[in-house]
């Protein structure tokens, strides 16, 4: 009666110790190879990042364009004279620079703008108060930056090589008037 009653209650301790000992091994055994495998994965990821990030840093640009600034700006709305224009480094709408000059336009509004030369072959030339001084006499030089509008941000330069007064306006909203006079 001692020696089965020793063996049922050692039988089952065994057991117990085996699985015990088995089972932090399988743990273990798969523990350092998902962290490796993490780990591999981090660094990839950190270092297809700093790639990234240098390449945008140092790649070669292509340089801006330059020019006698003219600030195309905008309040939002835009429905008038007083939300939205053209305007010189001094605040003015009408610009004076000499034969040769290159005139840089951008667009810091949030609304697309045009630049158009009043000339009546150009769109939007007939629209009410586009062109209140009529056609350019010079009707030879002719600057457009597209129907399409600029967007915010977006650039338009023109090189005014003839003397004379060049009116302009925009496509979207005729009311906003400038003035290029090149010496
Ligand atoms: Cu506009």
């Amino acid at each position: 009666m001692p020696k089965t009653n020793f063996i049922a209650r050692t039988l089952p301790a065994k057991l117990l110790r085996v699985k015990m000992e088995q089972a932090p091994k399988s743990i273990e055994s798969t523990k350092p190879k998902s962290r490796t495998m993490v780990l591999a994965a981090i660094i990839v990821v950190i270092l297809v990042v700093v790639g990234v990030g240098v390449y945008i840093l140092y790649r070669p640009s292509t340089p801006p364009p330059t020019g006698t600034p003219v600030t195309i700006w905008d309040n939002g709305p835009c429905s008038n004279d007083t939300t939205c224009g053209f305007k010189n480094n001094t605040g003015g709408s009408t610009l004076t620079v000499p034969t040769g000059t290159t005139v840089l336009w951008t667009n810091t509004g949030s609304l697309s703008h045009t630049v158009t030369a009043c000339l009546s072959t150009n769109p939007g030339y007939s629209a009410p108060g586009a062109c209140p001084n009529g056609p350019n006499s010079n009707t030879s030089v002719n600057f457009d930056s597209g129907t399409s509008g600029m967007i915010h941000g977006a650039t338009f330069a023109f090189t005014f090589n003839t003397a004379g007064t060049y009116d302009y306006y925009c496509y979207f909203h005729p009311w906003m008037h400038g003035v290029i006079i090149v010496q």
